[in-house]
Protein backbone atom coordinates (compact mmCIF):
# COMPACT_ATOMS: atom_id res chain seq x y z
CA UNK A 1 0.00 0.00 0.00
CA UNK A 2 2.95 2.22 0.44
CA UNK A 3 3.11 5.38 -2.34
CA UNK A 4 6.32 6.54 -3.33
CA UNK A 5 6.53 10.13 -3.29
CA UNK A 6 7.55 11.36 -7.11
CA UNK A 7 5.91 14.68 -7.04
CA UNK A 8 4.50 16.90 -4.27
CA UNK A 9 2.58 20.67 -4.06
CA UNK A 10 3.53 22.55 -1.40
CA UNK A 11 2.10 25.76 -0.40
CA UNK A 12 2.78 26.90 3.37
CA UNK A 13 2.18 30.44 5.10
CA UNK A 14 3.93 29.35 7.67
CA UNK A 15 7.70 28.45 6.22
CA UNK A 16 9.47 27.05 9.69
CA UNK A 17 10.79 23.89 9.66
CA UNK A 18 10.37 23.56 5.89
CA UNK A 19 14.48 23.31 5.54
CA UNK A 20 14.17 19.54 6.21
CA UNK A 21 11.58 18.70 3.63
CA UNK A 22 13.71 20.86 0.91
CA UNK A 23 16.66 18.72 1.99
CA UNK A 24 14.67 15.48 1.44
CA UNK A 25 13.42 16.72 -1.92
CA UNK A 26 17.02 17.59 -3.02
CA UNK A 27 18.23 14.28 -2.13
CA UNK A 28 15.22 12.10 -3.86
CA UNK A 29 15.03 14.51 -6.48
CA UNK A 30 11.56 14.93 -5.71
CA UNK A 31 9.28 17.34 -8.48
CA UNK A 32 8.04 19.87 -6.44
CA UNK A 33 5.09 22.24 -7.56
CA UNK A 34 4.64 25.20 -5.14
CA UNK A 35 2.86 28.87 -4.85
CA UNK A 36 4.63 32.18 -4.77
CA UNK A 37 6.94 32.79 -1.63
CA UNK A 38 7.07 29.16 -0.77
CA UNK A 39 8.35 28.23 -3.80
CA UNK A 40 10.77 31.70 -3.66
CA UNK A 41 12.15 29.84 -0.11
CA UNK A 42 12.23 26.25 -1.56
CA UNK A 43 14.56 27.26 -4.34
CA UNK A 44 16.62 29.67 -1.74
CA UNK A 45 16.85 26.25 -0.27
CA UNK A 46 18.77 24.44 -3.84
CA UNK A 47 14.96 22.63 -4.50
CA UNK A 48 14.26 22.35 -8.07
CA UNK A 49 10.66 24.08 -7.65
CA UNK A 50 7.74 24.58 -10.59
CA UNK A 51 5.61 27.71 -9.72
CA UNK A 52 2.27 26.78 -9.92
CA UNK A 53 1.61 29.40 -12.26
CA UNK A 54 3.45 27.52 -14.67
CA UNK A 55 1.80 24.30 -14.55
CA UNK A 56 -1.79 26.29 -14.99
CA UNK A 57 -0.61 28.41 -17.36
CA UNK A 58 -2.34 31.05 -15.35
CA UNK A 59 -1.41 33.62 -13.52
CA UNK A 60 -2.07 34.14 -9.50
CA UNK A 61 -4.30 37.37 -9.94
CA UNK A 62 -6.63 38.60 -7.45
CA UNK A 63 -4.41 39.77 -5.07
CA UNK A 64 -3.42 35.97 -4.62
CA UNK A 65 -6.94 35.10 -3.76
CA UNK A 66 -6.71 32.42 -7.01
CA UNK A 67 -3.35 30.93 -7.13
CA UNK A 68 -4.24 27.13 -6.96
CA UNK A 69 -7.98 26.94 -7.41
CA UNK A 70 -7.33 25.44 -10.67
CA UNK A 71 -8.37 22.15 -12.68
CA UNK A 72 -4.58 21.35 -13.43
CA UNK A 73 -3.62 21.76 -9.51
CA UNK A 74 -7.09 19.76 -8.26
CA UNK A 75 -7.38 17.08 -10.87
CA UNK A 76 -3.56 16.45 -9.80
CA UNK A 77 -4.45 16.25 -6.27
CA UNK A 78 -8.33 14.19 -6.41
CA UNK A 79 -7.34 11.86 -9.49
CA UNK A 80 -7.48 8.41 -7.68
CA UNK A 81 -4.36 6.78 -9.56
CA UNK A 82 -5.46 3.43 -8.06
CA UNK A 83 -8.56 3.67 -10.50
CA UNK A 84 -7.82 3.13 -14.10
CA UNK A 85 -10.27 5.55 -15.58
CA UNK A 86 -8.52 8.32 -13.12
CA UNK A 87 -5.24 7.60 -14.42
CA UNK A 88 -6.69 7.58 -18.26
CA UNK A 89 -8.61 10.86 -17.90
CA UNK A 90 -5.68 12.95 -16.42
CA UNK A 91 -3.48 11.53 -19.13
CA UNK A 92 -5.84 12.90 -21.60
CA UNK A 93 -5.85 16.09 -20.15
CA UNK A 94 -2.06 15.62 -19.90
CA UNK A 95 -1.92 16.54 -16.17
CA UNK A 96 0.30 15.01 -13.53
CA UNK A 97 -0.75 13.16 -10.56
CA UNK A 98 0.42 14.88 -7.21
CA UNK A 99 1.86 12.21 -4.61
CA UNK A 100 2.27 14.50 -1.70
CA UNK A 101 0.34 17.73 -0.29
CA UNK A 102 2.09 20.39 2.24
CA UNK A 103 -0.17 22.83 2.98
CA UNK A 104 -0.60 25.02 5.66
CA UNK A 105 -3.28 27.68 6.17
CA UNK A 106 -3.22 31.55 6.34
CA UNK A 107 -2.99 33.03 10.08
CA UNK A 108 -7.01 33.92 10.70
CA UNK A 109 -6.58 33.55 14.08
CA UNK A 110 -3.37 35.13 14.45
CA UNK A 111 -4.97 38.11 12.66
CA UNK A 112 -7.87 38.13 14.71
CA UNK A 113 -5.95 38.24 17.82
CA UNK A 114 -3.55 41.36 16.42
CA UNK A 115 -6.32 43.49 16.07
CA UNK A 116 -6.26 44.01 12.32
CA UNK A 117 -9.38 45.40 10.81
CA UNK A 118 -12.18 43.41 9.34
CA UNK A 119 -10.93 43.96 5.97
CA UNK A 120 -7.72 42.65 6.91
CA UNK A 121 -9.22 39.57 8.77
CA UNK A 122 -11.13 38.65 5.72
CA UNK A 123 -8.29 38.61 3.70
CA UNK A 124 -6.85 35.54 5.67
CA UNK A 125 -9.96 33.47 5.49
CA UNK A 126 -8.08 30.70 3.27
CA UNK A 127 -9.79 29.44 0.15
CA UNK A 128 -7.45 27.47 -2.13
CA UNK A 129 -5.66 26.20 0.99
CA UNK A 130 -8.48 24.22 2.81
CA UNK A 131 -9.78 23.53 -1.01
CA UNK A 132 -6.46 21.30 -1.52
CA UNK A 133 -6.47 19.68 2.30
CA UNK A 134 -9.86 18.37 2.00
CA UNK A 135 -8.92 17.23 -1.83
CA UNK A 136 -5.54 15.88 -0.92
CA UNK A 137 -7.78 14.47 2.52
CA UNK A 138 -10.53 12.62 0.50
CA UNK A 139 -7.83 10.94 -2.18
CA UNK A 140 -5.36 9.90 0.72
CA UNK A 141 -5.98 6.33 -1.47
CA UNK A 142 -2.96 7.98 -3.42
CA UNK A 143 -1.95 11.37 -1.67
CA UNK A 144 -0.36 11.68 1.46
CA UNK A 145 -1.77 15.61 2.96
CA UNK A 146 0.68 17.25 5.35
CA UNK A 147 -0.75 19.77 7.50
CA UNK A 148 1.24 19.74 10.79
CA UNK A 149 4.98 20.95 10.71
CA UNK A 150 5.22 18.70 13.70
CA UNK A 151 5.34 15.67 10.79
CA UNK A 152 7.89 17.20 8.07
CA UNK A 153 10.85 15.11 9.59
CA UNK A 154 8.62 11.81 9.55
CA UNK A 155 7.81 13.27 5.63
CA UNK A 156 11.48 13.79 4.90
CA UNK A 157 11.88 10.16 6.42
CA UNK A 158 9.31 8.73 3.76
CA UNK A 159 10.44 10.81 1.13
CA UNK A 160 14.11 10.44 1.71
CA UNK A 161 13.92 6.66 2.04
CA UNK A 162 11.94 6.17 -1.13
CA UNK A 163 9.00 4.14 0.57
CA UNK A 164 6.50 7.20 0.90
CA UNK A 165 3.49 6.25 3.28
CA UNK A 166 1.46 3.23 4.23
CA UNK A 167 -2.34 3.90 3.43
CA UNK A 168 -2.79 3.27 7.45
CA UNK A 169 -0.21 6.56 7.59
CA UNK A 170 -2.39 7.87 4.81
CA UNK A 171 -5.56 7.66 6.69
CA UNK A 172 -3.87 9.32 9.60
CA UNK A 173 -2.45 12.20 7.84
CA UNK A 174 -6.09 12.92 5.86
CA UNK A 175 -7.64 12.78 9.28
CA UNK A 176 -5.14 15.43 11.00
CA UNK A 177 -6.06 17.52 7.78
CA UNK A 178 -10.08 17.30 8.47
CA UNK A 179 -9.04 18.41 11.70
CA UNK A 180 -7.08 21.09 10.84
CA UNK A 181 -9.89 23.04 8.18
CA UNK A 182 -12.51 21.71 10.47
CA UNK A 183 -10.95 23.73 13.14
CA UNK A 184 -10.27 26.61 10.74
CA UNK A 185 -13.50 26.83 9.82
CA UNK A 186 -14.76 26.65 13.54
CA UNK A 187 -12.90 29.77 14.44
CA UNK A 188 -13.41 31.55 10.96
CA UNK A 189 -17.58 30.57 12.61
CA UNK A 190 -17.08 31.64 15.95
CA UNK A 191 -15.65 34.98 14.78
CA UNK A 192 -18.26 35.74 12.48
CA UNK A 193 -20.91 34.74 14.48
CA UNK A 194 -19.32 37.21 17.59
CA UNK A 195 -19.27 39.97 15.05
CA UNK A 196 -22.06 39.70 12.27
CA UNK A 197 -25.56 38.77 14.56
CA UNK A 198 -28.71 38.17 13.23
CA UNK A 199 -30.02 42.00 11.89
CA UNK A 200 -33.29 43.47 13.25
CA UNK A 201 -34.65 43.42 9.35
CA UNK A 202 -34.34 38.98 9.86
CA UNK A 203 -35.36 39.28 13.36
CA UNK A 204 -38.77 41.14 12.45
CA UNK A 205 -39.81 38.78 10.22
CA UNK A 206 -39.96 36.08 12.66
CA UNK A 207 -38.41 32.70 12.94
CA UNK A 208 -40.74 30.10 12.78
CA UNK A 209 -38.21 27.08 13.85
CA UNK A 210 -37.68 28.80 17.59
CA UNK A 211 -38.79 26.97 20.07
CA UNK A 212 -38.34 27.39 23.89
CA UNK A 213 -37.43 31.40 25.03
CA UNK A 214 -35.34 33.12 22.50
CA UNK A 215 -31.63 33.38 22.87
CA UNK A 216 -28.79 35.54 22.01
CA UNK A 217 -27.28 33.67 19.18
CA UNK A 218 -24.08 35.09 19.13
CA UNK A 219 -23.66 33.34 22.60
CA UNK A 220 -25.67 30.54 21.69
CA UNK A 221 -25.68 29.65 17.95
CA UNK A 222 -27.66 26.95 16.39
CA UNK A 223 -24.51 24.68 16.43
CA UNK A 224 -21.27 25.13 18.70
CA UNK A 225 -18.29 25.12 16.49
CA UNK A 226 -15.79 26.56 18.91
CA UNK A 227 -12.33 25.62 18.77
CA UNK A 228 -9.86 24.92 21.72
CA UNK A 229 -6.01 24.76 20.78
CA UNK A 230 -4.06 22.76 23.65
CA UNK A 231 -1.94 24.93 24.83
CA UNK A 232 -0.01 21.75 27.21
CA UNK A 233 -1.05 18.49 28.70
CA UNK A 234 -1.16 18.87 32.45
CA UNK A 235 0.74 16.17 34.94
CA UNK A 236 -2.34 14.67 35.79
CA UNK A 237 -6.45 15.67 36.17
CA UNK A 238 -8.24 15.35 39.40
CA UNK A 239 -6.79 12.34 40.27
CA UNK A 240 -3.84 11.03 39.62
CA UNK A 241 -5.41 8.37 37.03
CA UNK A 242 -7.18 10.88 34.72
CA UNK A 243 -5.35 12.58 31.94
CA UNK A 244 -5.27 16.40 31.62
CA UNK A 245 -4.88 19.46 29.40
CA UNK A 246 -5.63 22.74 28.83
CA UNK A 247 -7.34 24.33 25.96
CA UNK A 248 -7.42 28.38 24.95
CA UNK A 249 -9.48 30.25 23.02
CA UNK A 250 -7.69 30.55 20.12
CA UNK A 251 -8.95 33.80 19.19
CA UNK A 252 -9.03 35.63 22.25
CA UNK A 253 -5.98 35.19 24.64
CA UNK A 254 -6.63 37.24 27.48
CA UNK A 255 -8.42 36.01 30.44
CA UNK A 256 -7.44 33.64 33.88
CA UNK A 257 -6.57 30.80 31.37
CA UNK A 258 -3.97 33.28 30.20
CA UNK A 259 -2.57 34.05 33.03
CA UNK A 260 1.00 35.07 33.10
CA UNK A 261 2.96 32.26 35.71
CA UNK A 262 6.07 34.25 37.57
CA UNK A 263 6.97 31.54 39.67
CA UNK A 264 6.59 28.21 41.22
CA UNK A 265 6.03 24.83 40.21
CA UNK A 266 3.51 24.44 37.13
CA UNK A 267 -0.17 24.70 37.31
CA UNK A 268 -1.92 21.24 37.75
CA UNK A 269 -5.74 20.83 36.88
CA UNK A 270 -6.96 21.45 40.48
CA UNK A 271 -4.92 24.66 40.58
CA UNK A 272 -6.43 25.89 37.77
CA UNK A 273 -10.06 25.13 38.73
CA UNK A 274 -9.37 26.73 42.46
CA UNK A 275 -7.14 29.76 41.28
CA UNK A 276 -10.11 30.34 38.55
CA UNK A 277 -12.79 30.28 41.81
CA UNK A 278 -10.51 32.44 43.55
CA UNK A 279 -10.53 34.85 40.95
CA UNK A 280 -14.06 35.21 40.07
CA UNK A 281 -14.85 35.95 43.54
CA UNK A 282 -12.59 38.69 43.91
CA UNK A 283 -12.44 40.26 40.67
CA UNK A 284 -15.59 42.52 40.25
CA UNK A 285 -14.73 43.80 44.23
CA UNK A 286 -12.86 46.90 42.50
CA UNK A 287 -12.45 49.47 43.72
CA UNK A 288 -12.90 47.78 46.70
CA UNK A 289 -9.75 45.93 47.53
CA UNK A 290 -10.33 42.20 48.16
CA UNK A 291 -8.89 38.75 49.29
CA UNK A 292 -10.42 35.75 48.45
CA UNK A 293 -8.60 32.26 49.89
CA UNK A 294 -10.49 28.79 47.99
CA UNK A 295 -10.04 25.21 48.63
CA UNK A 296 -11.73 22.91 46.92
CA UNK A 297 -13.28 25.44 44.14
CA UNK A 298 -14.98 26.98 47.40
CA UNK A 299 -14.28 30.46 49.36
CA UNK A 300 -12.99 29.65 52.80
CA UNK A 301 -12.23 33.37 53.40
CA UNK A 302 -13.02 36.43 51.67
CA UNK A 303 -12.60 40.16 52.70
CA UNK A 304 -12.10 44.05 51.45
CA UNK A 305 -9.24 45.78 53.30
CA UNK A 306 -8.26 49.34 53.21
CA UNK A 307 -4.92 47.44 52.36
CA UNK A 308 -4.46 44.01 50.50
CA UNK A 309 -2.80 42.90 53.66
CA UNK A 310 -5.67 44.01 55.82
CA UNK A 311 -7.66 42.05 53.31
CA UNK A 312 -5.44 39.10 53.51
CA UNK A 313 -5.59 38.54 57.06
CA UNK A 314 -9.31 38.99 57.80
CA UNK A 315 -10.52 36.69 54.64
CA UNK A 316 -7.21 34.32 56.25
CA UNK A 317 -9.06 34.65 59.69
CA UNK A 318 -12.42 33.56 58.80
CA UNK A 319 -10.74 29.86 58.25
CA UNK A 320 -7.18 29.41 59.15
CA UNK A 321 -7.76 25.88 59.41
CA UNK A 322 -9.13 25.31 56.09
CA UNK A 323 -6.84 27.69 53.87
CA UNK A 324 -4.06 25.81 54.67
CA UNK A 325 -2.99 24.49 51.19
CA UNK A 326 -5.37 27.49 49.76
CA UNK A 327 -5.38 29.22 46.75
CA UNK A 328 -5.34 33.41 47.42
CA UNK A 329 -6.48 35.97 44.76
CA UNK A 330 -6.26 39.54 45.20
CA UNK A 331 -7.74 41.63 43.13
CA UNK A 332 -5.12 44.52 43.24
CA UNK A 333 -1.66 44.81 43.30
CA UNK A 334 -0.10 42.42 46.14
CA UNK A 335 2.33 44.64 48.62
CA UNK A 336 4.97 43.74 50.45
CA UNK A 337 2.91 43.64 53.59
CA UNK A 338 0.82 41.34 51.95
CA UNK A 339 3.38 39.11 50.96
CA UNK A 340 4.75 38.76 54.44
CA UNK A 341 1.24 37.67 55.31
CA UNK A 342 0.74 35.26 52.60
CA UNK A 343 4.78 33.85 53.94
CA UNK A 344 4.45 31.67 56.90
CA UNK A 345 0.68 30.02 55.08
CA UNK A 346 1.09 27.11 52.87
CA UNK A 347 -0.51 28.08 49.91
CA UNK A 348 -0.74 26.42 46.45
CA UNK A 349 -1.08 29.37 44.55
CA UNK A 350 -1.42 32.77 44.25
CA UNK A 351 -3.49 35.34 41.75
CA UNK A 352 -3.01 38.87 41.32
CA UNK A 353 -3.24 41.78 38.74
CA UNK A 354 0.13 43.10 40.13
CA UNK A 355 2.99 42.63 42.61
CA UNK A 356 5.24 44.97 43.93
CA UNK A 357 8.76 44.09 43.24
CA UNK A 358 10.09 43.37 46.75
CA UNK A 359 6.44 41.31 47.45
CA UNK A 360 7.56 39.34 44.09
CA UNK A 361 11.13 38.81 45.26
CA UNK A 362 9.70 37.90 48.72
CA UNK A 363 7.53 35.18 47.33
CA UNK A 364 9.51 33.77 44.66
CA UNK A 365 12.86 33.24 46.89
CA UNK A 366 11.03 32.45 50.69
CA UNK A 367 8.41 30.39 48.61
CA UNK A 368 9.57 28.34 46.23
CA UNK A 369 6.71 26.46 45.44
CA UNK A 370 4.40 28.73 45.64
CA UNK A 371 2.92 28.92 41.73
CA UNK A 372 2.25 33.07 41.18
CA UNK A 373 0.01 34.10 38.40
CA UNK A 374 -0.55 37.82 37.03
CA UNK A 375 -3.98 38.05 35.46
CA UNK A 376 -5.05 41.66 34.26
CA UNK A 377 -8.18 40.90 32.80
CA UNK A 378 -11.62 40.83 34.18
CA UNK A 379 -13.35 37.83 33.97
CA UNK A 380 -15.17 37.71 30.63
CA UNK A 381 -19.28 37.99 31.14
CA UNK A 382 -19.66 35.43 28.63
CA UNK A 383 -20.77 31.65 28.71
CA UNK A 384 -20.33 28.88 30.93
CA UNK A 385 -20.38 25.26 29.55
CA UNK A 386 -21.01 22.20 31.81
CA UNK A 387 -20.91 18.75 29.99
CA UNK A 388 -23.30 15.92 31.21
CA UNK A 389 -23.70 12.73 28.97
CA UNK A 390 -24.58 12.96 26.17
CA UNK A 391 -24.86 16.74 25.86
CA UNK A 392 -23.57 20.17 26.64
CA UNK A 393 -25.18 22.53 29.11
CA UNK A 394 -24.20 26.13 28.13
CA UNK A 395 -25.45 29.14 30.50
CA UNK A 396 -24.33 32.96 30.94
CA UNK A 397 -22.15 33.54 33.26
CA UNK A 398 -23.77 34.87 36.28
CA UNK A 399 -22.36 38.18 37.86
CA UNK A 400 -23.60 40.33 40.34
CA UNK A 401 -25.18 42.83 38.26
CA UNK A 402 -28.92 41.15 37.94
CA UNK A 403 -31.69 43.54 38.86
CA UNK A 404 -32.23 43.18 42.31
CA UNK A 405 -28.70 42.71 43.15
CA UNK A 406 -28.43 46.13 43.99
CA UNK A 407 -28.92 47.27 47.74
CA UNK A 408 -31.62 50.02 46.37
CA UNK A 409 -33.99 47.48 44.87
CA UNK A 410 -33.97 45.37 48.22
CA UNK A 411 -37.37 44.83 50.04
CA UNK A 412 -37.04 45.28 53.55
CA UNK A 413 -39.41 42.68 55.20
CA UNK A 414 -38.80 42.50 58.69
CA UNK A 415 -36.89 44.39 61.35
CA UNK A 416 -35.35 48.17 61.06
CA UNK A 417 -33.88 49.04 58.04
CA UNK A 418 -30.36 48.43 58.05
CA UNK A 419 -27.36 51.19 59.19
CA UNK A 420 -25.28 51.91 56.67
CA UNK A 421 -22.69 49.75 58.36
CA UNK A 422 -24.87 46.69 58.55
CA UNK A 423 -26.01 47.68 54.72
CA UNK A 424 -22.20 47.55 53.21
CA UNK A 425 -21.86 44.00 54.80
CA UNK A 426 -24.98 42.63 53.61
CA UNK A 427 -24.17 44.00 50.66
CA UNK A 428 -20.78 42.47 51.10
CA UNK A 429 -21.90 39.34 51.94
CA UNK A 430 -24.59 39.15 48.83
CA UNK A 431 -21.44 39.92 46.57
CA UNK A 432 -19.75 37.34 48.04
CA UNK A 433 -22.14 34.31 48.36
CA UNK A 434 -22.03 34.06 44.87
CA UNK A 435 -19.10 32.08 44.88
CA UNK A 436 -19.62 29.74 47.34
CA UNK A 437 -21.51 26.36 46.28
CA UNK A 438 -24.80 26.19 46.75
CA UNK A 439 -26.73 25.66 49.60
CA UNK A 440 -24.42 28.76 50.40
CA UNK A 441 -24.72 30.60 53.59
CA UNK A 442 -22.65 33.27 54.22
CA UNK A 443 -22.05 35.74 57.49
CA UNK A 444 -19.82 38.46 57.26
CA UNK A 445 -19.03 41.07 59.71
CA UNK A 446 -16.71 44.39 59.17
CA UNK A 447 -16.76 43.43 55.28
CA UNK A 448 -14.84 40.16 55.95
CA UNK A 449 -16.34 36.61 56.16
CA UNK A 450 -16.66 34.98 59.36
CA UNK A 451 -18.51 31.81 59.01
CA UNK A 452 -19.60 29.87 55.80
CA UNK A 453 -21.75 26.88 55.23
CA UNK A 454 -21.49 25.61 51.69
CA UNK A 455 -22.20 22.62 49.35
CA UNK A 456 -24.62 21.23 51.72
CA UNK A 457 -28.07 19.00 50.21
CA UNK A 458 -30.09 21.23 52.50
CA UNK A 459 -29.84 24.83 53.23
CA UNK A 460 -30.54 24.16 57.15
CA UNK A 461 -27.38 21.89 57.33
CA UNK A 462 -25.39 25.16 55.56
CA UNK A 463 -26.67 27.48 58.38
CA UNK A 464 -25.59 25.20 61.17
CA UNK A 465 -22.81 24.45 59.20
CA UNK A 466 -21.77 28.09 58.69
CA UNK A 467 -22.88 28.89 62.88
CA UNK A 468 -20.16 26.55 63.80
CA UNK A 469 -17.65 27.77 62.00
CA UNK A 470 -17.81 31.48 63.19
CA UNK A 471 -17.84 29.86 66.15
CA UNK A 472 -15.30 27.34 66.87
CA UNK A 473 -12.75 28.64 64.34
CA UNK A 474 -12.15 31.96 66.06
CA UNK A 475 -10.26 31.14 69.41
CA UNK A 476 -13.35 31.02 71.19
CA UNK A 477 -15.02 34.30 70.34
CA UNK A 478 -18.58 33.73 69.33
CA UNK A 479 -18.54 35.79 65.62
CA UNK A 480 -22.02 34.89 64.44
CA UNK A 481 -23.50 36.87 67.22
CA UNK A 482 -24.06 40.66 65.63
CA UNK A 483 -22.75 39.17 62.09
CA UNK A 484 -24.73 39.77 59.33
CA UNK A 485 -25.80 36.87 55.94
CA UNK A 486 -26.68 36.04 53.09
CA UNK A 487 -28.25 33.12 51.63
CA UNK A 488 -27.75 32.05 47.88
CA UNK A 489 -31.37 30.87 47.80
CA UNK A 490 -34.30 31.30 49.51
CA UNK A 491 -35.22 29.42 53.02
CA UNK A 492 -37.64 26.43 51.89
CA UNK A 493 -38.54 26.51 55.61
CA UNK A 494 -38.55 29.04 58.80
CA UNK A 495 -35.06 26.66 60.13
CA UNK A 496 -32.44 27.73 58.25
CA UNK A 497 -33.27 31.38 58.98
CA UNK A 498 -34.24 30.24 62.81
CA UNK A 499 -30.68 28.59 63.05
CA UNK A 500 -28.63 31.72 62.01
CA UNK A 501 -31.40 34.07 64.75
CA UNK A 502 -31.01 32.01 67.22
CA UNK A 503 -26.41 32.28 66.74
CA UNK A 504 -27.07 36.15 67.15
CA UNK A 505 -27.26 36.95 63.27
CA UNK A 506 -28.74 40.51 63.08
CA UNK A 507 -29.67 40.97 59.98
CA UNK A 508 -30.31 38.59 56.71
CA UNK A 509 -30.56 39.19 52.60
CA UNK A 510 -32.33 36.67 50.56
CA UNK A 511 -33.67 36.45 47.61
CA UNK A 512 -37.41 34.93 48.92
CA UNK A 513 -40.39 33.43 46.75
CA UNK A 514 -40.75 30.60 48.66
CA UNK A 515 -44.13 29.52 49.10
CA UNK A 516 -43.24 29.51 52.72
CA UNK A 517 -42.11 33.37 53.06
CA UNK A 518 -44.44 34.13 55.42
CA UNK A 519 -43.60 31.84 57.68
CA UNK A 520 -39.41 32.24 56.98
CA UNK A 521 -40.52 36.44 57.66
CA UNK A 522 -42.80 35.91 60.63
CA UNK A 523 -39.68 34.02 62.21
CA UNK A 524 -37.38 37.15 61.42
CA UNK A 525 -39.88 39.44 62.71
CA UNK A 526 -40.46 37.85 66.35
CA UNK A 527 -36.80 37.61 66.70
CA UNK A 528 -36.52 41.49 65.66
CA UNK A 529 -34.37 40.80 62.62
CA UNK A 530 -33.63 42.85 59.82
CA UNK A 531 -34.20 40.91 56.60
CA UNK A 532 -34.32 42.13 53.09
CA UNK A 533 -35.03 39.94 49.82
CA UNK A 534 -33.70 40.52 46.73
CA UNK A 535 -35.84 38.65 44.05
CA UNK A 536 -32.37 37.37 42.82
CA UNK A 537 -31.09 33.83 43.31
CA UNK A 538 -27.10 33.26 43.12
CA UNK A 539 -27.05 29.14 42.94
CA UNK A 540 -23.66 28.34 42.50
CA UNK A 541 -23.51 24.58 41.81
O1 LIG B 1 -6.04 33.26 -1.33
S1 LIG B 1 -6.17 31.84 -1.36
O2 LIG B 1 -7.31 31.34 -0.71
N1 LIG B 1 -6.26 31.33 -2.87
C1 LIG B 1 -5.57 30.31 -3.37
O3 LIG B 1 -5.81 29.91 -4.50
C2 LIG B 1 -4.51 29.73 -2.56
N2 LIG B 1 -3.66 28.73 -2.84
C3 LIG B 1 -2.86 28.58 -1.76
N3 LIG B 1 -4.87 31.20 -0.68
C4 LIG B 1 -4.22 30.20 -1.28
N4 LIG B 1 -3.17 29.47 -0.82
C5 LIG B 1 -2.51 29.70 0.47
O4 LIG B 1 -1.38 30.49 0.21
C6 LIG B 1 -2.00 28.50 1.16
O5 LIG B 1 -2.93 27.87 2.02
C7 LIG B 1 -0.80 29.02 1.93
O6 LIG B 1 -1.17 29.40 3.25
C8 LIG B 1 -0.37 30.26 1.20
C9 LIG B 1 0.95 30.06 0.57
O7 LIG B 1 1.23 31.11 -0.30
P1 LIG B 1 2.74 31.54 -0.56
O8 LIG B 1 3.45 30.31 -1.00
O9 LIG B 1 2.70 32.59 -1.62
O10 LIG B 1 3.26 32.06 0.73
Amino acid sequence: TNRPIKRALVSVFHKEGIEVLADAFVKAGTEVVSTGSTAKRLAELGVKVTEVSDVTGFPECLDGRVKTLHPYIHAGILADMTNPEHAKQLEGFGIKPFDLVVVNLYPFADTVRSGASEADVIEKIDIGGPSMVRGAAKNHATVAIVTDPADYALVAARVADGTGFSLEERRWLAAKAFAHTAAYDATINEWTARHWPKPASVEASGDAQETGEPVDERKFPATFTRTWDRAHTLRYGENSHQQAALYLDPLDQTGFAHAEQLGGKPMSYNNYVDADAAWRAVWDFAPAIAVAVVKHNNPCGLAIGATAAEAHKKAHACDPVSAYGGVIACNSTVTLEMAESVRPIFTEVIVAPAYEPEALELLKTKKKNLRILKVADPVKRRIQFKQIDGGLLVQDMDVIDAPGDSPDAWKLVSGEPADAATLKDLEFAWRAVRCVKSNAILLAHDQATVGIGMGQVNRVDSCHLAVERANTLADGAERAKGAVAASDAFFPFADGAETLMDAGVKAIVQPGGSIRDEEVIEAAKKAGVTMYLTGTRHFCH
